[in-house]
């Protein structure tokens, strides 16, 4: 039913917003960000290096080839990318035990005990998307960098992550400010494969189908301060349950040291912090419990203008629109 992808603004004027109502659609979806990639951006650490570039080119052609259905092809790593993996994961290793929420910890060992998860290899993908569908029905799909966020959020709520496969330069390790593959298996794997954290993601980019270019801002925001930078509480003590602080053995430290501010999660005033994204965050939001969150997330989404309902079908994994006005 085309005609309930429009928005109806006050003033009179129609947008239609395009968005993917199944999960074969996702392969729409792979629209790059394109202010910080290797070869764009000076302030890279991979812009001089001619042979990293390559690199990334190399592995970035896997996901742009790639449909939905496709096995995800391997990607051979070399001994210096394994180095840079398993120096990253000896250090992260040493903190998760004190700084990590108590799902991480739990998904982790079983990655490590049955997933193949060493500082030895780095995981291939097919493998860790096998693992993720069983526990909790996310799978993972290749992808060449930062996406949109339009189109990020969309994958989320059919359970797909959008996950790159190359991994940072080695002159950084303990901290990238994009994406790869040590952030998105050491950080995000973990806890998308627990099936209350892959509810609360779900719901975040079914609240992100059709709404306005202000409201994708909005939601990327509060995506920002949980699953990449978010804190919890567990037994009286603070905790992180965000990728991005998972996956850098700097700011992991940074984010529970006395230096930055706390404030808790609430979906009105998350929403609209300001941010930046190449150093350590200033501010950090703490949320109680994921149930609390997915709660506040809920009532947040219904907040949110969209002329229509809609309902996700698990069994085909797309989406039905009732209409409500
Ligand atoms: N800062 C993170 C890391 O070093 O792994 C990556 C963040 C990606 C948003
Ligand atoms: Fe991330």
């Amino acid at each position: 039913n085309k005609e309930s992808n429009k928005i109806n603004h006050e003033n009179g004027t129609t947008d239609i917003i395009w968005f993917p109502m199944s999960i074969w659609e996702l392969d729409r979806c792979h629209h790059l960000h394109t202010d910080y990639q290797p070869d764009m951006d000076s302030r890279h650490p991979g812009f001089s290096d001619k042979a990293y570039r390559a690199r990334r080119e190399h592995i970035a052609g896997v996901a742009f080839s790639f449909r939905h259905g496709d096995a995800i092809p391997k990607v051979e790593y070399t001994p210096d990318e394994i180095k840079t993996w398993g120096l990253i994961y000896r250090q992260l290793s040493k903190l998760y035990p004190t700084a990590a929420c108590k799902q991480h910890i739990h998904v982790l060992e079983i990655l490590e005990k049955e997933g193949g998860f060493s500082e030895k290899v780095i995981p291939q993908l097919e493998d860790v998307s096998r693992f993720m569908r069983k526990r909790s029905g996310f799978q993972l799909r290749p992808c060449a960098g930062l996406l949109s966020a339009r189109d990020f959020l969309a994958s989320l709520a059919f359970r797909v992550f959008q996950c790159t496969q190359y991994i940072r330069h080695p002159s950084s390790p303990l901290h990238s400010p994009e994406p790869d593959v040590v952030h998105e298996l050491l950080g995000h794997v973990p806890l998308l494969s627990d099936p209350n954290f892959a509810q609360f993601s779900q719901d975040i980019g079914l609240a992100s189908l059709g709404v306005s270019d202000d409201d994708i801002v909005k939601l990327s925001t509060l995506y920002w301060f949980t699953i990449e930078f978010g804190l919890c509480r567990e037994n009286g003590q603070i905790k992180a349950y965000g990728a991005g602080l998972l996956s850098s053995f700097g700011e992991l430290q940074h984010a529970l040291s006395p230096t930055p501010q706390i404030k808790p999660f609430e979906p009105e005033t998350t929403v609209i912090q300001e941010y930046q994204d190449e150093d350590y965050q200033q501010i950090y939001f703490l949320a109680e419990t994921f149930e609390d969150a997915k709660e506040k997330l809920r009532i947040y989404a219904k907040s949110l203008k969209r002329p229509y309902e809609l309902v996700y079908d698990a069994h085909t994994q797309s989406l039905r629109i009732l209409d409500n006005i």
